[in-house]
């Protein structure tokens, strides 16, 4: 199957997109044709610093092949490099009702907390988000919970393009894993983990074992004793068993029982030390990979020329379709 997915290089990456959409992408690409994408020009539709971009898309390439991501298998490449993203874009903003951009949660969202500094491309996003996907005649979307509306409208769009001008696009599908598709933040476990908040509400992938003890630490528990899973009542604890079920491959009621009778600081020492053991080849690989910059910039222009293959293959059964020359 054709598997497409992508991240951002707008900040710190960390345990939610590693264990909500990284990690899942590892056991998919063993039997499956997939491309994993660094997103930029997502990036740039909030305010960013120009002079950071380049090493920002460089680090998340970096996390991609740390976690595991084999550049033999599959299609690692930037947004930006493959010019026909935005020529589809353009394409399917003119079968694109705007009420459809208008309505989704994140469009509203982040709208909200920049109102003096609202462009149309923060409007338009799910259009490219859509190109993306359907560039590659995907059938496959891994992402986190609250990407799924997007990924929705994409396969809406595909839709409704294929039944104006001819079977052209594949339906793509969002996959979302059962538990843990919308990790919390450590301080307020009502929210989600984001890149765009305070360091302290999530753990970065290179963070160092000193950063993860004191996070962990100083995460948000609450009240009662007992490590128990109940979302609605233990907000805190439930989010890091979420994160220790994923990362130990335990379930959560092995851990209710190994905890049984434990306190909320035996549990939180054990994640930390959980947590340290998993990251500890992230940040060596990352020093590792940043001695030979090099080796990024050789699978990126690799990946770049696989995928424009595939983007100009579709391009072509595009411009047919909607009779342009
Ligand atoms: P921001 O919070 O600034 O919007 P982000 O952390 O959501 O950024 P993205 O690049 O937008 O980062 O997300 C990359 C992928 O990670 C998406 O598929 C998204 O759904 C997923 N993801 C992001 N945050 C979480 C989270 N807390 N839990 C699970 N998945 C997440
Ligand atoms: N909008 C996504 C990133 C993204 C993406 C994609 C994910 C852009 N294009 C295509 C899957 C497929 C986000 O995580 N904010």
């Amino acid at each position: 199957m054709r598997i497409f997915s992508g991240i951002q290089p707008s900040g710190e990456i960390h345990l939610g997109n590693y264990l909500a959409v990284i990690k899942p992408w590892l056991d998919l690409q063993t039997k499956n044709d997939c491309i994993f994408c660094v997103v930029d020009w997502h990036a740039i539709t909030v305010p960013y610093e120009p002079k950071n971009l380049q090493r920002k898309i460089k680090e998340v390439a970096t996390i991609y092949l740390t976690a595991g991501i084999n550049p033999e298998k599959s299609i690692v490449f930037t947004q930006s490099v493959v010019k026909e993203h935005t020529e589809l874009a353009w394409l399917l903003n003119t079968i694109t009702p705007i009420g459809d951009l208008q309505r989704m949660t994140q469009f509203k969202e982040k709208s909200a907390k920049q109102i003096k500094n609202v462009c149309a491309g923060l409007l338009n996003y799910p259009i490219l988000m859509a190109a993306d996907i359907l560039l590659y005649q995907t059938e496959i979307v891994p992402v986190g919970q609250d990407q799924k509306q997007h990924v929705e409208l994409a396969r809406e769009i595909a839709r409704r393009f294929n039944a104006k001008f001819g079977e052209t696009f594949t339906l793509p599908q969002a996959q979302i894993i059962k538990i843990g598709a919308k990790i919390m933040s450590l301080t307020e476990p009502n929210k989600k983990m984001s890149k765009s908040d305070k360091p302290e509400t999530r753990i970065g992938l290179f963070d160092t074992p000193e950063q993860i003890k004191k996070k962990i630490g100083s995460s948000t528990t609450d009240s009662g004793k007992e490590i128990k899973y109940n979302p609605a009542e233990k907000p805190g604890v439930s989010n890091l068993l979420t994160i220790y079920s994923l990362l130990s491959d335990k379930t959560i009621k092995d851990l209710e029982n190994e905890f049984a009778g434990q306190n909320y600081q035996a549990f939180k020492q054990k994640l930390s030390e959980l947590l340290i053991e998993k990251l500890t080849p992230f940040r060596d690989k990352k020093s590792e990979l940043e001695n030979n910059p090099a080796i990024i910039d050789k699978i990126l222009a690799h990946g770049a020329s696989q995928a424009e293959k595939i983007a100009q293959q579709t391009m072509k059964k595009v411009r047919v379709a909607m009779g342009l020359l």
